[in-house]
């Protein structure tokens, strides 16, 4: 039996690159406040993200808080959202005075289904906030049109697809804003972190009066703002971290087809749709388990790969709508029920980054394989793994 294997990995710099960095910040004692490494990790990521207009956040949920209050939404106005995301995302939108509406979900991207956001305009909807989960990315497009149709602000939580495109244009470029968050389990960290991305200059301004307690200057507070500082610290970890991405995002695309190579010819095992025009953030691998055509549910998968100690998580359930807060709340689709909730206790997200090594995923298909006896070895499709 191996170490435990999670579902994350921080990515983490060399501690001897970080040395130089810290020596700066103890020399200069600037820690925060909008320092010389923020103001470089910014223009780093506008210049990697391919966006006009970056901005740095101490996590990804005061950047969801402060896009949401940016967008200047009618207080207890509806904002749309999808159920299958983390708590963070309807959580922020009812910290805001406005009330989560939840829509169901496209089966093949899991991502919000704009004709169901369509069903689920009132009189007090006020905008859209569409997550692109695990990688998938929104029917951006579809999403556009439902928003322009009815004068809503569309808003992105993009915590799971940093440095996507999609048809060569940048994920950050879409709606009226979008989200990241650079929290450890993401692809991109500072420990905690996040960051609002717009196609407008323009909303430079407003976002880091918002960020900043609203203060413009010594004399005057323009804004009812918040504190969502980035310490410098963190920036010297992200702009270190920046050059690493790309290579990990390299690893994980060599572990993504060794997943698909592994379930293959599985009945009942869906494996992450590919789709066509986007570059994938590599974010997670989700698999979707139809427990009829499988022969063993998802959770019992969970456990017999938890007893190989392979701690698969299984996001995003429970959903929102079994949280509490938002119980027995309706989930507006157009079938006949919500797409939502047939899937939720399907999705299983496998390992996903460097520290998962060949024998790992030989150990993974053993389990999957189980009643065949059918499984990888190393040795022949894993080759690419161990290129990687
Ligand atoms: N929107 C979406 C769609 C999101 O997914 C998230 C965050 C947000 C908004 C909000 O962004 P932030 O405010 O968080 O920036 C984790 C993360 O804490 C959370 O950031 C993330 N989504 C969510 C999907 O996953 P947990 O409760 O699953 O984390 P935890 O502690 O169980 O960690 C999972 C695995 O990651 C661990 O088993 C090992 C590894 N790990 C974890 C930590 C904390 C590390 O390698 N290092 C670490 O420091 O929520």
């Amino acid at each position: 039996m191996f170490e435990p294997l999670y579902v994350a990995k921080a990515l983490l710099p060399d501690l001897d690159d970080l040395q130089p960095y810290l020596q700066q910040i103890w020399k200069t004692g600037t820690v925060s406040n909008n320092g010389p490494l923020h103001q470089t990790l910014e223009r780093s990521l506008e210049e990697y993200l391919g966006v006009p207009c970056a901005m740095l956040f101490n996590n990804g949920t005061v950047a969801l808080l402060v896009a949401l209050k940016l967008m200047n939404l009618a207080q207890q106005s509806e904002v749309i959202t999808t159920p299958l995301t983390f708590a963070a995302t309807p959580h922020a939108i009812s910290w805001n005075g406005l009330k989560p509406v939840f829509a169901d979900i496209d089966p093949t991207t899991l991502t919000l289904d704009p004709a169901s956001v369509e069903k689920a305009i009132s009189p007090k909807t006020s905008a859209i906030l569409a997550v692109h989960v695990y990688g998938s990315v929104c029917d951006v497009d579809g999403l556009q049109r439902v928003a322009d149709r009815h004068g809503l602000r569309l808003i992105y939580d993009a915590a799971h697809v940093f440095g996507s495109t999609v048809n060569g244009l940048p994920i950050g470029a879409f709606g009226d804003a979008s989200v990241f968050s650079f929290h450890a389990t993401k692809l991109f960290n500072t420990m905690e972190g996040g960051a609002i991305t717009s196609r407008n200059q323009a909303d430079r301004d407003a976002i880091y009066y918002l960020r900043n307690f609203g203060i413009k200057n010594e004399e005057e507070v323009v804004e009812i703002g918040i504190n969502g500082k980035m310490n410098e610290v963190q920036c010297a970890i992200g702009l270190l971290n920046l050059k690493m991405v790309v290579a990990e995002r390299s690893v994980r695309a060599h572990l993504r087809r060794s997943y698909n190579e592994m379930l293959k010819g599985l009945p009942g095992i869906r494996t992450p749709y590919a789709q066509p025009g986007v570059l994938n953030s590599e974010q997670y691998y989700h698999l979707i388990v139809d427990p009829t055509e499988f022969g063993r549910t998802r959770d019992d998968l969970y456990v017999e790969l938890k007893l190989k100690n392979v701690f698969a998580r299984k996001y995003f359930h429970p959903i929102c709508t079994d949280f509490g807060p938002y119980k027995g709340w309706p989930v507006h689709t157009t079938r006949e029920t919500p797409y939502v909730e047939e899937v939720k206790s399907r999705v299983l997200c496998l390992p996903f980054h460097n520290g998962v090594l060949p024998q790992h995923v030989e150990e993974m298909s053993a389990v999957f394989w189980r009643e065949t006896g059918r499984h990888l070895h190393p040795g022949d499709s894993l080759a690419h793994l161990e290129r990687g």
